[in-house]
């Protein structure tokens, strides 16, 4: 059979959707029926996100064992803790009691032997068949993004004659690569802190649907949420309260470390943002020297933004610049630190620009590449700096200096907009964003003159100055997190939300099941 690939367009979902919906009919018609030898050997439709580059359907399904074992080749440490992974998600779906192993008759097998270069780094290619789950990839990156695949491929079924439950998947061929190599998500904590196990829980959900950059906000006006060893007052009075004036709260540099290590370990980048010379209340609050004036503001836990700066030509301002950029990125695996730049109101042009080119300096200094919101694009920045689109078309002088982009457009990638005006928290200054509106837009015709040879793709960011909860957390994050996963790993010729709305509404349950509390939009047919 022939390869379905997503570039001859809508075809290939319908034809993904339709073969794995009519696979699961009680009276199959032909030549489905032929193909089935059992009832107990249908499982329902899964509709994957985001949508795999090529699936072709196969004949039969895959039954998982209770004691099913999973084998990875070669048995690196890296390689069984990608199966050890995927054994406990599959476990926590199931209630089963599926181990991993070297050696033995697996009948899931995770490898990287032999495994085809043009899979790339986060490419792998999938095979279910009647006796066998087999996952390759050329990188264990791969590895772990197919694992997610299979996650969302084991379906439930109930015998109807013993009543009895199992769980599988129906026969495929999968062949997947991402279009975008940066696919975000981002947590704001200065606004409302949320703790290491929270953070934990939002990357664990980022992996599900295969993203793989984590940009956590760790400072504003309302709140400085990392330790600094050598400017203990940021945490100890700026991290001390939050908007509202309720709890404060901060990582200490272990916490961050942990955080890194446990995103690293599910491939995923954490970049840290220390936002200046704007939103910097919280710093400014915590030592009168840094303000112009010499006097400290008190801390502000309202939400209006632009009111703050550092003191651009203060000497002391740099040396502080410096001392967190150091043990910042010193904790910091990732090749990005991010400074923020964006709204900074009360900082004259003149002055912001030459503090955006002394702390890039700065950073380049520690070894980092600088990502700033697109603002930044003002300075001498260059190449390999990255500016990240929120608001207006600076993004674009930042390509014409050499930067490349990431795009948060806020009218459609902003998680803390309102679904419609009745949504309870969030914000609706951009605009109101339902499913189907963050799911309509695509980042290579988000502004004109930036193409895909300058974006590096895409970023949800989470603002949180209405969001109190990790419940709060779910319901503006999904299900719009899962679309912009799919802008930002399947091609773009087989996005349609008529179909894609169908694939979503299979999802529904797979997130009640995950704990999500994610909003039962009306424009998709939930299960
Ligand atoms: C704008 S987006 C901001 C944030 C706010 C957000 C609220 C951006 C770069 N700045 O400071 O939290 O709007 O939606």
């Amino acid at each position: 059979m022939k390869c379905i690939r997503t570039n001859t367009n809508k075809t290939i979902a319908v034809v993904l959707f339709l073969a794995i919906l009519s696979a699961c009919k009680e009276e199959p018609t032909e030549p489905v029926a032929s193909l089935i030898q059992s009832p107990t050997t249908i499982f329902p439709p899964v509709g994957l996100i985001p949508l795999p580059e090529s699936v072709q359907p196969g004949i039969g399904s895959f039954v998982l064992k209770r004691n099913g074992v999973i084998l990875t080749e070669p048995a690196t440490d890296e390689n069984k803790w990608i199966a050890s992974y995927l054994a406990a998600k599959l476990n926590d779906l199931t209630g089963y009691s599926v181990t991993t192993g070297s050696a033995g008759t697996g009948k899931i097998i995770l490898t990287t032997t032999g495994a085809d270069a043009a899979l790339g780094d986060e490419g792998y290619s999938l095979s279910v068949t009647d006796s066998l789950v087999k996952l390759t990839a050329y990188r264990p990156e791969g590895l772990f993004r197919g694992v997610q695949t299979i996650r969302q491929l084991f379906a439930l079924k109930t015998d109807s004659v013993s009543s009895d439950t199992i769980w599988g998947c129906t026969s495929v061929t999968i062949r997947d690569r991402p279009r975008y190599e940066w696919r975000g998500a981002m947590l704001d904590v200065a606004r409302h802190f949320f703790g290491v196990n929270d953070v934990k829980r939002f990357i664990d959900q980022m992996a599900y649907y295969k993203l793989n950059t984590f940009h956590l906000h760790l400072s504003d006006d309302q709140g400085w949420r990392i330790e600094i060893q050598s400017w203990d007052k940021l945490t100890a009075i700026g991290g001390s309260t939050s908007v509202g004036g309720g709890a404060g709260g901060f990582f200490t540099q272990k916490d961050f470390a942990e955080i890194a290590a446990y995103a690293q370990q599910r491939y995923i980048t954490v970049i840290p943002e220390v936002d200046m010379p704007g939103h910097t209340n919280a710093a400014l609050a915590s030592y009168a020297e840094l303000n112009c004036s010499g006097t400290a503001p008190p801390m502000f836990t309202g939400i209006q933004v632009g009111f703050s700066s550092l003191c651009i030509d203060k000497a002391i301002t740099y040396t502080f610049v410096e001392d967190v950029v150091r043990e910042l990125s010193a904790v910091t695996p990732g090749e990005y630190f991010h400074i923020g730049g964006d709204e900074a109101h009360s900082t004259p042009t003149a002055e912001y620009i030459r503090f955006i080119d002394s702390v890039q300096s700065i950073v380049k200094k520690y070894n980092k590449k600088v990502i700033g919101w697109e603002e930044i694009a003002q300075g001498n920045i260059a190449s390999p700096s990255v500016v990240q689109h929120w608001n207006s078309s600076l993004a674009l002088q930042g390509v014409n200096k050499g930067a490349k982009v990431v795009m948060s457009p806020s009218t459609k990638a902003y998680l803390d907009m309102k679904y419609d005006k009745t949504t309870r928290i969030g914000q609706d200054w951009a605009a109101l964003i339902n499913v189907q509106s963050a799911y309509e837009w695509d980042p290579s015709t988000t502004i004109d003159g930036v193409n895909d040879t300058h974006i590096l793709g895409l970023e949800a960011p989470l603002w949180t100055e209405t969001i109190l909860t990790t419940n709060d957390i779910d319901y503006m994050t999904f299900p719009r997190l899962a679309g912009y996963a799919e802008i930002g790993w399947s091609a773009k010729a087989g996005r349609e939300w008529d179909e894609y709305k169908y694939r979503l509404a299979a999802q529904g349950p797979r997130l009640a099941r995950l704990g999500i509390n994610f909003y039962r939009s009306d424009e998709v047919p939930w299960k």
